[in-house]
């Protein structure tokens, strides 16, 4: 997930596809619709293409390139020019015509292309202040085409924008607090350093890192803190707290905390505030007083030194801090019904597991061999399908040789079981891209959304419901098609799946892989509230992966997933068999 540094320096499909979205764009402003098409076409195979498009540059040249659909001589030179200099010189005369924060504007829900256009042209809106500023003076409304639903609907999404702006993937965050973890722990006099805040809650994406630590010399780690060689400014420094940013331009903060204090300093600062602010309500109608020091009664101390202390105080059971969201978790909790959630060590198997037989780096073997020492007892082999040609995605008849070589692997294994699968591609109008009876012969079938993922909103949730339905479809992979940061999910009704999913008892899947996370949580706990059935995947592509895993059962803890809810928790013959039902 962490990007290397060289391949900071390569162009990803989506930044190619970016740029032809954006020539496509331009096209339509200079009221040139024909070419417009032809760079969204070629935009959109890009985007689709699984396998990265600068390797099929490197592979053959422009030659190669030109075996994208969509892609021809004068669209294949403009990739050259963008791997060669990182620059498509027509792209920059027509942003130097046009000044426009295209990338920006797109970000905002409901905007495409045409609506930017009208906004530029009637409005003058170049940029994300300007669309503000027409919104709440009420001018976006009188547009052909908009109306006050929508500009409501561009008032929210701005504020939601503005939430997410400068966040960074969970995935990311992790391994810095746990840099700063370590670095901390080590000074002398540390007894422990705890990390709360929102990544202790698990949250998709963080906003900084908070760090506590219990020492009996503050002004050592404080200043260590400070000091530290990965640290580009130091923001606040006091006796007890510190406040820096590191060279990430994340920021991170460091509380020193009194041992009898540790349990409601962990509360507070585990946040959410919304969760904390429920809790002192009830301190309060208890006549006691909650805050990061203690739980008070007059001015005695009741309990402050444990998190399950404070909160059987407080007349709950202990609330894990993925609930901490104040989205029910009290309610719950005071009427004993929190589910019991599940755990990385409930995972007894892994449904999606891309080999070398497609898009994978390691062939069956290796990843049945690290799927073991992760502690798994089965994994599907789940590779891509014929539509998606950039992959090798296989055929039927691959598909068979691939069953074959599966069943001998397993007549040679000592219990652990590789099941017969594929990541089905799930064609434009719903249909599948391998044959019914080929699906049949697989243990279980996985299909997913890899390509066309811009039509509008009915089409795609009729297109994967269409797809669910079919009988030999038992999961849906990653079922918004979001990557964190980089696409948004494609336009889908999600109840109307989940509903559809209950009725076709389709297993949803919660993708573990960092980018994707997708359910998110509040899917998940739609999909968890309706009874429908979910799996944890890792979607490893190379053998190091399985450890994503922990990363989706965070979130399916996010989502109130107890281990009953998450089908990989089933042994492989319980599995098969509700499969097979
Ligand atoms: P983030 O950093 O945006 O991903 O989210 P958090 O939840 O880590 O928020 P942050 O870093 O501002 O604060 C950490 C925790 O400290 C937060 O979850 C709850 C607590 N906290 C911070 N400010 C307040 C406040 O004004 N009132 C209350 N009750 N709690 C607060
Ligand atoms: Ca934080
Ligand atoms: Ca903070
Ligand atoms: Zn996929």
């Amino acid at each position: 997930m962490a990007r290397t540094s060289e391949m900071a320096a390569q162009i990803s499909n989506y930044e190619a596809a970016a740029s032809f979205y954006e020539l496509a764009f331009y096209m339509d402003l200079e009221d040139d619709p024909f070419r417009g098409r032809a760079y969204e076409r070629a935009a959109r195979a890009i985007e689709s293409s699984p396998q990265s498009i600068i390797a099929l540059y490197k592979k053959g040249g422009v030659d190669e390139l030109q075996t994208l659909p969509g892609v021809g001589k004068a669209i294949a030179k403009k990739l050259q020019d963008l791997f060669k200099t990182g620059r498509i010189p027509t792209l920059e005369k027509l942003q130097a015509k046009y000044p426009i924060k295209l990338s920006e504007l797109l970000s905002v829900e409901g905007l495409g292309p045409r609506r930017i256009k009208t906004l530029y042209e009637k409005l003058s809106v170049k940029n994300l202040e300007d669309l503000e500023t027409a919104a709440k003076t009420g001018k976006v409304r009188q547009l052909t085409g908009f109306g006050e639903k929508t500009e409501e609907k561009i008032l929210q999404s701005l504020e939601f924008l503005k939430a997410e702006k400068g966040r960074i993937p969970l995935a990311i965050a992790i391994p810095l607090a746990d840099q700063f973890q370590h670095a901390l722990a080590s000074v002398e006099g540390v007894e422990e350093v705890y990390v709360a805040g929102s990544i202790r809650r698990g949250r998709e994406t963080i906003g900084d890192i908070d760090l506590l630590a219990i020492t009996s010399n503050p002004r050592q780690v404080i200043d260590t803190f400070t000091s530290l060689p990965q640290v580009v400014a130091v923001h606040q420094k006091g006796e007890v707290k510190a406040s820096i940013r590191h060279k990430s331009g994340i920021d991170a903060d460091l509380r020193v905390i009194q041992k009898g204090s540790m349990g409601a300093a962990l509360m507070y600062f585990t946040g959410s505030k919304e969760h904390n602010v429920a809790l002192r309500t009830i301190a309060l109608s208890k006549g006691m007083h909650l805050n990061e020091y203690g739980l008070f009664k007059k001015e005695k101390k009741t309990a402050g030194e444990q998190e399950e202390e404070v909160y059987k105080t407080l007349g709950l059971p202990y609330i894990p801090p993925e609930l901490r969201e104040n989205r029910g978790e009290i309610e719950a909790a005071s009427k004993n019904s929190l589910p019991h959630l599940v755990e990385l060590t409930d995972l007894k198997g892994d449904l999606q597991v891309q080999t070398s037989w497609t898009d994978g780096a390691n062939s069956i073997t290796e990843m049945v061999q690290a799927a073991k020492t992760f502690g798994l007892e089965y994994i599907a082999i789940t590779d891509h399908t014929k539509s998606l040609a950039m992959t090798g995605g296989l055929n039927e008849e691959k598909l068979r040789t691939q069953m074959k070589e599966i069943d001998k692997l397993n007549q040679q294994s000592d219990g652990f079981r590789i099941l017969k699968s594929a990541e089905v591609n799930i064609l434009k109008d719903g249909s599948l891209d391998i044959d019914d009876q080929t699906l049949g012969d697989l243990d279980a079938v996985g299909a997913a959304v890899h390509t066309n993922f811009n039509l509008p909103r009915e089409e795609m949730t009729r297109r994967i419901i269409r797809a669910i339905e079919n009988p030999n479809v038992d999961i849906l992979f990653h079922p918004t098609g979001r990557l964190i940061g980089q696409r948004p999910p494609y336009q889908v009704d999600i109840e109307s799946v989940i509903e559809a999913a209950k009725r076709t008892d389709t297993i949803l899947e919660i993708d573990a892989y960092p980018e994707r996370l997708d359910l998110k949580d509040e899917h998940a706990r739609m999909a968890v509230d309706r009874g429908v059935n979910l799996c944890i995947d890792s979607d490893a592509h190379s053998k190091e992966q399985f450890p994503y895993l922990q990363y989706g059962v965070t979130q399916a803890r996010r989502g109130w997933a107890a281990k009953e809810s998450i089908v990989n928790t089933r042994s492989v013959d319980e599995f098969l068999r509700y499969v097979k039902h």
